[in-house]
């Protein structure tokens, strides 16, 4: 079963949808406008099917040079064209406009009808078919098939038929691979069903019963019914017209120019990088903040340009552009894109879509030409490793990265292998990738930032984690995390609790400063269960300064004073003796009072409260009224 796109182009009356109406008996012309004006407004949709399970869906557009948004909107996904020229008016604006868009958009190749041939001389048709070499010779269907026919007459239209069926055959299977895009041309309900939707299944694959979003409005809903051309289906592939009956969602939620996809895996932009081609038949040069009709998939908005290294772009020129958007587009690298101007109407040029998100470059940089160069020129690998490069020290997620190219997720995972194989990217975690040389500035940076806190803090044991982590540039959490785990696991940082430290670093403190260390260790040793305070221990020694002085914070930090109170310490083997005084006390005694406490331990009030409010907070003892018993233990 293989599925081909064929798209109408032409002007306006030259017998499109004639045409399609001989050649499938479905006229595409639906609209009661339509009919009573007998132009095509908007796309008609119709199918022929070939024994050998061939189907050719076709998409029939207005030639009206008012509707060639509408026209833009269905050529878009399609594989041929069908150019329909009326034998008797020859090449027509329309003409030329249609084919430019072709062209633009890199539609392989197609056929030219000939037709209304029974309304001109033989003579006549010769002339007519070399003004069309003439058109033809430097686009896409140079040496194209041309079919003179007659819906009139009938003749011709078995051979544009074998034409059309052979040129279908030869378009290459497309890949399913890459994430699935439905840009959306159509809306509407059906009673009993709901909402569906429908346009060319541009990429990847779509399956029944699929979660979908509707992008840029970020409808989130599920597939729950697929149609291609005509028939429900399981699953629809890239290159189908394909509509999708959708669950719970209001069909005044959805518009033309919307695309469907899996969940998160686009990204709607407001900015984008792209080459910018102006026609050579285009009016006048384009200038920088010249305002545009941007046409991408089947949106169009309105944007201004900006050109990367030239004031303004000559007709026939290639350069490359900025755009920003008015209203979001929903696109990936690598999509072509029309753009018209604002007035008159008429097509002027297009390009490729190279940076959907791109980074904050001065526009005039040649950093910015260096990096579009790459990114229109590169190889997959090289273009995923500038998108790591200029993500910098934040990294990127994976999913961020499958939204900006278009490789789609198993291709991404495989390229992402591919650059940590060779050392270019650093895997921060399974979706967070970093590039090596962001990783590098990070990593010695962070190891420079622990150098310079222990020279200034010589007698802190090391820094705290936030704070290492917001001096390194706020480095982001996850990134931050691996930097650390790789530098502890070559031995070179030490983290205990959440203090880091280098892996070299020791408190070294001179003698003077040992003697009032080992001094004021002496002295809440010796003075046991009623310990001076901070200030006098450090007094004894000549040492001005409170608990927070930092040798001081030594004796905290080794756990050899702890805090019972605000400002009260005790040395950790006195805090211990005390306990087993007390629980021995209230092993015999079953309940202590304040006065008891005080009796027992030699001490006044000032200390006996803190110490017994200390024992509740460590769980040892449970305060009843003003005493105290032993926790678990029932009077
Ligand atoms: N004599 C003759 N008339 C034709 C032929 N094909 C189409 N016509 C007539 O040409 C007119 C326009 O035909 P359409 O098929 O509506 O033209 P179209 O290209 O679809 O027009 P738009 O969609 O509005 O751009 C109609 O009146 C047709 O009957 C033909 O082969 N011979
Ligand atoms: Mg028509």
């Amino acid at each position: 079963m293989k599925h081909v796109v064929v798209g109408t182009a032409g002007h306006i009356d030259h017998g499109k949808t004639s045409l399609v109406k001989a050649l499938t008996g479905t006229d595409t012309d639906r609209l009661p406008e339509e009919k009573a004006r007998g132009i095509t407004i908007d796309l008609g949709f119709a199918f022929l099917e070939e024994p050998d399970g061939l189907t050719i869906e076709i998409v029939d557009v207005p030639g009206h040079e008012r509707f060639v948004k509408n026209m833009l909107a269905g050529v878009g996904g399609i594989d041929l064209v069908m150019l329909v020229i009326a034998a008797d008016e020859s090449v027509m604006p329309q003409t030329r406009e249609h084919l430019a868009i072709c062209q633009l958009l890199r539609i392989k190749s197609g056929l030219v009808a000939l037709t209304k041939t029974d309304l001109v001389e033989p003579d006549w048709l010769e002339l007519v078919q070399d003004d069309l070499r003439r058109l033809l010779e430097p686009t896409f269907l140079a040496g194209c098939p041309v079919l003179p026919v007659s819906v009139r007459s009938g003749q011709g239209l078995p051979e544009l038929r074998a034409a059309l069926g052979e040129l279908a055959r030869a378009v290459p299977a497309k890949a399913t691979d890459q994430t699935a895009r439905l840009p959306i041309d159509r809306v509407f309900t059906v009673r009993g069903f709901g909402t569906v939707v429908t346009g060319t299944l541009t990429a990847g694959a779509l399956g029944g019963d699929e979660r979908v979003e509707i992008y840029p409005r970020g409808v989130q809903s599920r597939v729950r019914g697929l149609q291609v051309h005509g028939h429900a289906v399981e699953r629809s592939a890239a290159g189908q017209r394909t509509a999708v009956n959708l669950q719970a969602v209001e069909r005044a939620a959805i518009e033309r120019g919307d695309v469907l996809a899996p969940p998160g895996a686009l990204m709607p932009s407001l900015l984008v990088d792209a080459t910018v081609e102006l026609l050579e038949d285009a009016p006048r040069p384009l200038k920088t903040r010249d305002r545009v009709r941007f046409h991408a998939g089947t949106r169009e908005v309105m944007a201004r340009v900006l050109l990367v290294d030239r004031a303004q772009l000559e007709p026939g020129e290639v350069a490359y552009g900025r755009f920003r958007l008015e209203a979001p587009v929903v696109a990936l690298p690598a999509d072509r894109f029309v753009i018209r101007s604002y007035s008159p109407m008429v097509t002027i040029g297009g390009g490729t879509i190279l940076d959907i998100a791109p980074p904050r470059f001065k526009r005039k940089a040649p950093a910015l030409l260096a990096h579009l160069r790459l990114l229109e020129q590169g190889t997959p690998a090289e273009v995923l490793e500038e998108h790591l490069r200029q993500a910098g020290p934040a990294g990127a997620r994976a999913g961020d990265l499958r939204a900006r190219t278009p490789f789609g997720p198993e291709r991404l995972k495989a390229l992402l292998d591919e650059l940590q194989t060779s050392g270019a990217a650093v895997a921060v975690d399974r979706e967070w990738y970093l590039h090596r040389g962001a990783n590098d500035r990070l990593r010695s940076q962070t190891l420079a930032l622990l150098e310079s806190f222990h020279a200034e803090n010589p007698l802190r044991a090391g820094i705290s984690r936030e704070e290492l982590r917001s001096r390194a540039g706020h480095a982001q959490e996850r990134v931050f995390a691996q930097l650390l785990g790789s530098l502890e696991a070559d031995g070179q940082v030490r983290s205990d609790k959440d203090q880091v430290r280098l892996a070299s670093h020791a408190i070294r403190l001179t003698p003077e400063q040992q003697r009032v260390v080992s001094g004021v260790e002496a002295e809440f040793l010796r003075a046991a269960a009623a310990p001076p305070s901070p200030e006098e221990a450090l007094g004894r020694f000549g040492v001005t300064g409170t608990e927070k002085h930092e040798l001081f914070q030594l004796l905290i930090a080794d756990r050899r004073l702890v805090r019972v109170k605000e400002s009260l310490y005790f040395h950790a083997d006195a805090l211990r003796a005390i306990r087993d005084k007390l629980v021995a006390h209230l092993q015999q005694h079953k309940e202590v009072s304040p006065a008891d406490v005080k009796d027992l331990l030699g001490v006044s009030r000032k200390y006996a409260i803190p110490l017994m409010e200390y024992f509740d907070a460590q769980r040892i003892t449970v305060r009843q009224g003003e005493r105290r018993i032993l926790r678990g233990v029932r009077l």
